[in-house]
């Protein structure tokens, strides 16, 4: 049997604490010198020595273990106390070694510890929007880490570092390139950058997978056609499978973005996406690699709600694609938006197995300029009830597959890591890769508890650092829904690069690329009507939802105008009416990032100098940026309302026609040249 004691040193696992400034590369693996002298004696008691696995687990002990790994602290054949790691497969030595360090972390007794764990979804993976000159899209943490231009001769050491990071929060797949792909990244020079890259995660348990575009057989193979159904272009992914696999052979497959956003697609040929998933899926199944075929999809030619147009094109494509197929969903059916419903796809295609996607670069939720921690957004939808096959069908019980028994499962984050020191740009950013990791390995954990984990871990054991900042990050999220787009309200940002207001946005080429889309403030009041007497967008759910959101009265207060039209004096649980309310929001969010300034002062002397003030400069930061975004809001819906701005709410700072006016240059993330 696998059992070891500690082979942390063996896999590298250790960082030698060195004193230096804190900068925040450590992330949540500072592994600093415990200094409690009962504890110290402890550790030093357990962690004496390494065992090496010695046999190879028996069958039936094989059968035992089912989880990753276990750990425990036992009596080994009464002589000598040991901390036994034990794991069916050599990563789970990793992760549990990872687990166990957590622990100490976290300064949690090894005394009678059994910890025991197992993922649930079987491929948790970062996918990173970087483009091949580095730009990443909505990346705010400097450039894309992987340097193309210098692989495959100087591969930089933080990319272990990066895989590190990954392995101990049990994320074992990249995808490496933009979904809004350049074929160049299957081309054999940049397939040798790619395997080197692969080699370094490799003994981290990390996988990469590309982004591939549709078109890469004429783009780059010389062909005429990308038709899924002709042959030559079968052919040319085969050929392409081979010659990846050749250097990569652990090479984890694709994700496609197809006919979205201008991106080719098989429907450009008349096929569906079936046929064009089934296709690439075909090539890579001799392999063992998947294709992760996202269903982000709307199109200009439809004029229906945007909200339904992903359902409309893939349900009916249910159990059509191949079994080394995934459907990748974004977590709501819009586009990342700070509060969505969980998209209609979860409870709808039963024959295929369903990724999540989720954003943890805050594209609409402050870029890495604000605090938004995203574990309360991911859990909810996670835990939302498709009622697909009665209460209880959660999205994660779909997502993990332990509702349909699919062949695999998988989890998509979009990475928020840059070449920033810090990696993530925000201090606090590091947070949302945390719990996408945690969350991506146990959906059953909760978010609260994850923040807390890593406040221990990334800045100190104290109860005056933990308590204050893990509440600070816990009410992060819902404080930029509020002052930003509460009550259901949606895709009002400012155009193009997406941060801050603008739910004047009405000039944009496509409908349902406008603001005034989205919110449709009129004279008699503000929201998208998507029941029967609107789009209709209700019936893609199951009748106990639908019934639920489609009623005013059962509708929550939070959905409510994702949902609804909804008349300015009607009168909302609170008692208030919609304009109050709505005011009240966008108050309470400001004095939320208020109250956390603060908050943060108090810490002066108990975080580090460095951290302490780069936070403490994006809070001031984000309180004006929430200003801005009350104050634009609520002066522009008046324009509607026609009514006196609610008690409680603070004067804005400027007129309407300021905010207006006001141009943001050189955003990060954005590719735009202004
Ligand atoms: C939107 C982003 C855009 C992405 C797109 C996608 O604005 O940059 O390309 O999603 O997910 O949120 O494909």
């Amino acid at each position: 049997m696998y059992r070891l004691l500690l082979r942390l040193l063996s896999l590298g696992v250790v960082w030698i604490a060195v004193a230096r400034g804190e900068d925040g590369y450590r992330l949540w693996l500072r592994y600093d010198p415990v200094t409690d002298e009962a504890k110290r004696r402890e550790y030093a008691a357990a962690i004496t020595e390494i065992v090496l696995p010695t046999t190879a687990p028996t069958r039936a002990e094989r059968g035992a273990m089912r989880p990753a790994f276990a750990a425990r602290d036992e009596l080994l054949a009464g002589i000598r106390d040991l901390i036994l790691l034990v794991a069916n497969r050599d990563i789970g030595l990793l992760y549990g070694a990872f687990a166990l360090l957590r622990e100490i972390q976290l300064h949690r007794s090894l005394t009678n510890m059994n910890l025991v764990s197992a993922p649930r979804i079987q491929r948790r993976v970062l996918n990173h929007w970087d483009n091949l000159n580095r730009i990443a899209e909505r990346g705010y943490a400097g450039q894309s880490l992987w340097e193309w231009f210098q692989l495959p001769d100087y591969v930089n050491p933080r990319y272990r570092d990066y895989a590190r990071a990954c392995a101990s929060i049990g994320i074992n797949g990249a995808v490496l390139n933009n979904v809004n792909a350049d074929a160049l990244i299957l081309t054999a020079p940049y397939l040798q950058k790619v395997s080197a890259l692969a080699g370094v995660f490799r003994p981290y348990g990390v996988r990469v997978y590309l982004s591939a575009r549709f078109s890469a057989p004429v783009e780059i193979g010389g062909l005429k056609t990308a038709d899924p159904l002709d042959p030559a272009v079968a052919k040319w992914w085969q050929d392409k499978a081979a010659e990846i696999y050749r250097v990569i052979p652990d090479f984890g497959g694709f994700l496609v973005k197809a006919n979205s956003e201008g991106q080719p697609g098989p429907q450009s040929y008349g096929r569906t996406h079936a046929d064009g998933a089934n296709l690439i899926a075909d090539a890579l199944a001799p392999y063992g690699g998947i294709v992760m075929w996202r269903a982000f999809v709307y199109d200009d030619g439809v004029p229906d709600d945007r909200a339904k147009q992903a359902y409309n094109e893939f349900q009916p494509l249910d159990g059509k694609f191949h079994s080394n197929v995934i459907v990748q969903i974004k977590n709501g059916p819009i586009d990342f938006m700070p509060r969505e419903p969980f998209h209609p796809l979860f409870g709808a295609m039963p024959h295929t197995p369903l990724a999540l996607e989720v954003q943890i670069t805050q594209e609409y939720l402050g870029a890495s300029t604000q605090l938004a921690y995203l574990g309360p957004l991911f859990k909810e939808c996670m835990d939302a009830d498709t009622f697909r096959n009665g209460p209880g069908t959660t999205v994660a019980k779909i997502v993990d597959g332990s509702q349909d028994l699919h062949g695999i499962s998988a989890i998509a984050g979009v990475a928020n890591i840059g070449t920033d020191r810090n990696w993530c740009g925000h201090p606090l950013a590091a947070a949302n890769w945390y719990v996408y990791g945690r969350l991506a390995w146990d959906h059953t954990l909760g978010a609260d508890a994850i923040a807390e984990e890593w406040v221990r871990q990334t800045f100190a054991n104290d109860p005056r650092v933990v308590k204050p900042v893990t509440a600070m990050l816990l009410a992060s999220r819902e404080a930029v829904v509020d002052y930003s787009m509460p009550r259901g309200l949606h895709h009002i940002m400012a155009e193009g690069h997406h941060y801050g207001p603008g739910p004047w946005v009405d000039g944009a080429r496509r409908a349902d690329w406008n603001s005034v889309y989205y919110h449709r403030a009129d004279a008699i009041g503000l929201g998208f009507d998507r029941t029967s007497k609107g789009s209709n967008a209700l019936a893609q759910y199951a009748p106990e939802v639908a019934r639920r959101w489609s009623d005013l009265a059962t509708c929550p207060d939070e959905l409510l105008l994702w949902f609804h039209h909804v008349p300015w004096d009607y009168r909302m649980r609170s008692g208030a009416t919609l304009w109050d309310e709505l005011g009240r929001h966008y108050q309470s969010g400001v004095d939320a990032v208020r109250s956390w300034e603060k908050t943060w002062d108090v810490l002066a002397d108990l975080i580090d100098e460095e951290r302490f003030y780069h936070v403490q400069a994006l809070l001031r930061r984000q309180e004006r940026d929430a200003r801005e975004w009350r104050d634009a809001c609520l002066q522009y819906f008046q324009t509607f309302s026609h009514l006196s701005l609610p008690a409680g709410v603070e004067a804005p700072e400027h007129p309407l026609d300021y905010y207006r006016a006001h141009t943001l240059h050189f955003v990060p993330g954005s590719s735009s040249i202004k």
